[in-house]
């Protein structure tokens, strides 16, 4: 029993998250995009899948620039999704379920839209207003050139020229990501402390904690130098775009803003900070999660990993190894809203569902908490073949019609019906739906013990439940070649098959598996769990 003696662990700290894309998830009022009163209506099924949070992607008020990482008012909800009122609810009706809410917060930057923007716009060089963004003269004669060589991530410069008052061609701004999304001086006090008042705001509402949106930014280089331009085409599928040497993120003055973030957390015991931090070196990665900063920080290496086990140990291995040194604990990840979904990644069709269900048995296997994103437990695929006319990441314009974005892992999800939209709008839907998800609709696979659904909802109830799950610790064992075993400190034997033919199981009771057993053997591309 917990006491003050062994007082219990954060619940963070092995919780399961769910990640809610807000626009793409139920949508209730017919227009076509997600909202917040069709994901409270949806909280039942949530319940059922047996999560511990969710984390919602941005709701705030935002023109949509960028799905809604554009905010132009950080302490209102946007009326697309149902306002203040239906944030309230949601809260209420998940807090009644058991279930946490977290939001996301997006530090490094706000909309071009928000009034401090606007404000900026209309004020001189120099001015105060100016200060609170990134506002510099442009190089060249007729300061026609940007003041660096950065680019955006979305592609094009990462600085925009404004049209001063006297109607010239002016100074330049600084926006890492779109023109929409300016980023914010975080040298300027009233950055941090107008942050302050936004997190105190939604935690007094009764929100679990936050997912902080591009952790690994918001501090910027002494004058802004010019960068090492990748020569490395920059993919497709969002992933690694920068190197830990990019000035543009991860400068060391980030962790004096997550010090301060973190002791108004602490006012709040039992909420939690996420960071999202694209760092790859084990040891600049735990400086996010030391005991005065991020309490957790997403690990993207299993999302980044093919399917191949000394690779999957290797990302597994360098996760375990980044947070141990500075105390703190490991999470898990698969996909998010911006990269490929796993079922392709692992090969697409029949291959890429059978190494997606091994992959999040071995993800649930591990110490730590666990990220799933929306659809992923249907084993939804990436959606390729959108139309052109129907893209909207702002990759897609700013890229030059290059590359297509990530709007192909942000197709809404279909529940029920046999055709689109499948129950998730009465409307049409954002992003048109393929007419073959009528067999992976939630009403389908809730009926089949053998789908992708119900492995989720068994596997995440043998892990709340079973006391083999129990510790932070993790110890390889001996397995044949193209075979991963592990053990936890509670007793749970995890065997990862990612050979293409069939292996023998070790002794013990088998809890569960990712592929049927035949003959005794656990087939290819699947994973077992044993006690
Ligand atoms: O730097 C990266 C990878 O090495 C980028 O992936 C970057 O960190 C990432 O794109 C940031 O993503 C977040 O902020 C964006 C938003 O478009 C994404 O959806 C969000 O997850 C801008 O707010």
């Amino acid at each position: 029993m917990p006491d003050a003696l062994f007082p219990q662990p954060p619940w963070w700290r092995s919780a399961v998250f769910y990640q809610v894309y807000p626009r793409s998830f139920a949508d209730s009022g017919g227009d076509g995009v997600g909202d917040l009163r069709g994901l409270r209506d949806k909280l039942g099924y949530l319940e059922l899948l047996g999560v511990d949070a969710l984390w919602i992607c941005p709701v705030m008020r935002s023109p949509m620039a960028d799905g809604g990482y554009d905010v132009s008012d950080p302490r209102d909800i946007d009326p697309l999704f149902g306002g203040v009122a239906a944030l309230d609810d949601l809260i209420d009706e998940a807090h009644h379920r058991h279930i946490r809410v977290t939001m996301d917060l997006v530090p490094n930057h706000t909309s071009d839209q928000h009034h401090w923007f606007r404000a900026a716009l209309a004020s001189a060089p120099g001015s105060p207003e100016r200060a609170r963004y990134w506002f510099r003269d442009g190089r060249g004669p007729d300061g026609s050139v940007p003041p660096n060589n950065w680019p955006g991530i979305f592609g094009g410069p990462a600085w925009t020229r404004v049209i001063e008052a006297d109607g010239r061609p002016g100074q330049w701004y600084l926006h890492l990501f779109a023109p929409e999304q300016p980023d914010l001086n975080w040298e300027n006090p009233e950055v941090a402390a107008d942050f302050e008042q936004t997190i105190r705001f939604w935690l007094n509402r009764g929100v679990d904690g936050f997912r902080i949106d591009v952790a690994h930014g918001m501090a910027k280089p002494a004058g802004l130098p010019d960068m090492e331009l990748p020569t490395r085409p920059i993919g497709d599928d969002h992933l690694v775009v920068h190197d830990d040497d990019d000035p543009r993120f991860n400068n060391p003055g980030v962790h004096e803003i997550h010090r301060r973030l973190r002791r108004v957390m602490d006012e709040y015991p039992n909420a939690v900070s996420i960071g999202e931090v694209w760092v790859d070196d084990n040891i600049r990665f735990g400086e996010y999660v030391r005991p005065d900063e991020l309490h957790l920080a997403f690990n993207f290496r299993l999302a980044e990993t093919p399917f191949h086990p000394d690779r999957i140990r290797d990302a597994v291995d360098n996760s375990l190894r980044a947070v141990a040194a500075v105390g703190a604990s490991p999470t898990w990840t698969l996909s998010n809203h911006d990269v490929e979904r796993e079922v392709s990644r692992y090969g697409g069709g029949a291959l890429g569902q059978a190494r997606a269900r091994a992959m999040i048995m071995l993800e649930l296997a591990l110490p730590g908490s666990v990220f799933i994103y929306n659809g992923a437990e249907l084993g939804l695929p990436n959606v390729d073949d959108l139309p052109e006319e129907a893209l909207q990441d702002p990759t897609w314009e700013r890229s030059g019609h290059t590359q297509r974005g990530r709007d192909g892992c942000r197709v809404p999800l279909p529940w029920e019906g046999e055709r689109p939209p499948f129950g998730f709008t009465s409307g049409t839907p954002w992003l048109p739906m393929p007419p073959q998800w009528a067999g992976v609709t939630v009403e389908k696979q809730l009926e089949r013990l053998d789908s992708m659904l119900s492995l989720y909802r068994m596997a995440i109830e043998l892990r709340a439940e079973r006391k083999e799950f129990i510790g932070p610790g993790l110890e390889w064992y001996g397995s044949p070649p193209g075979c991963l075993a592990f053990r936890r400190e509670g007793g749970l034997l995890c065997v990862l098959n990612a050979t293409d033919a069939a292996i023998s199981l070790p002794a013990g009771e088998v809890l569960l598996t990712s592929a049927p057993i035949s003959a005794g053997k656990l087939p290819a591309n699947s994973t077992a769990w044993l006690v």
